[in-house]
């Protein structure tokens, strides 16, 4: 008998990280983490971690001849600075990436004969607001308007998104008797700010990069303007939104993707409120218009009525209680003992 097992990948990065820490909590045993990267010490031992590219076909063929996976937390991702750097690559990672996982994902459920679960974080990078009227003139976008990404990073995910609904809802639709099919489920996040990690590579980066370097006692200077402004969510909810999405009743979901948010900030107000708490804080804004111009892109908020009325999300951390509960003291006692 195989070992029924949850896969993670992407395991060694911000959500990552995170979700692992919380499941592990919850006491689950049967982990098996999947990262290009080694596992962060801190969970070596409470999770079996593989070492490699999840584009790795034989790596997925022999992952699955050891271990029967119930659910996969596919977080794999290159985000959407990085990608532009490097458009095929990302390509490669974020969309050949997932669909050798959705490609495992149906075989497993086909021959379980119950859905293989499969959590997809997608972005408020799938959205792209052709100008700043726009923007504004939309504040909060639902989940099926302004699906014009600009970035390469943005583009593969909503077409992941699309690659996860066909997969679970179309694919072998010709077939005379179509086979159990997995079930894919996506949150559409904005941009995370985490107590415990850094990100990299993404656009969004300026808010937590400010408040890091606050805390270090490093200047910051902000590539984005002081007005600009996009959706924000501290990294425990993303966790909770991840989980409570997983554990939704699938007869209570009416859609598949689904937008999640929780304060829309500026960065003149991100600023500000780093000020409150570190309030030597050195923050100057140096827009790159290149980076500039894809935040402008994403919408100002995002409308998440869909997922409160369907699985009960709501944030638990709104901007006040991110800052004074969860990031300032966090960070506080990372960088000053
Ligand atoms: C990025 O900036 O690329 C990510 C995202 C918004 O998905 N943080």
């Amino acid at each position: 008998m195989r070992k029924r097992i949850i896969l993670i990948t992407g395991a060694s990065g911000e959500i990552g990280m995170a979700l692992i820490y919380s499941l592990l909590k919850r006491g689950v045993q049967n982990l098996v983490t999947l990262d290009i990267r080694p596992l962060d010490e801190e969970f070596i031992g409470k999770a079996t971690h593989i070492q490699g590219d999840i584009c790795d076909k034989a790596l997925l063929e022999r992952l699955v001849s050891e271990y029967e996976v119930e659910a996969i937390y596919h977080l794999a991702a290159l985000l959407s600075t990085r990608a532009e750097f490097s458009p095929e690559t990302a390509h490669r990672v974020n969309v050949e990436g997932t669909l050798g996982l959705l490609q495992l994902a149906a075989e497993q459920s086909e021959w379980r004969g119950s859905p293989v679960l499969f959590i997809f974080p997608s972005s408020v990078a799938a959205y792209g607001m052709p100008t700043l009227k726009i923007k504004e003139s939309f504040p909060q976008v639902r989940e099926w308007e302004w699906n014009y990404p600009r970035t390469m990073y943005g583009s593969n995910k909503l077409y992941c998104e699309m690659l996860g609904v066909y997969f679970s809802d179309y694919y072998r639709q010709l077939a005379a008797e179509r086979p159990v099919m997995l079930d894919f489920r996506s949150v559409r996040f904005p941009g995370l700010i985490s107590a415990f990690s850094m990100p990299s590579g993404g656009t969004s980066d300026y808010g937590p990069e400010m408040l890091h370097a606050a805390a270090k006692n490093e200047p910051y200077a902000c590539f984005v303007r002081e007005d600009t402004r996009i959706p924000f969510m501290a990294m425990p909810d993303a966790i909770n939104a991840l989980l409570k999405l997983a554990g939704a009743r699938r007869e209570d979901l009416t859609r598949r993707v689904y937008n999640v948010t929780s304060y829309s900030l500026s960065a003149g107000e991100f600023r500000q409120w780093v000020l409150k708490y570190f309030p030597k804080a050195q923050i100057t804004f140096q827009p790159d218009h290149k980076r500039q111009g894809i935040v402008d892109s994403w919408p100002a908020d995002m409308n998440d009525h869909d997922a409160r009325r369907d699985w009960g999300w709501s944030p638990e951390y709104d901007l006040e209680r991110s800052f004074s509960d969860y990031l300032i003291p966090n960070i506080r006692k990372r960088y000053q003992g």
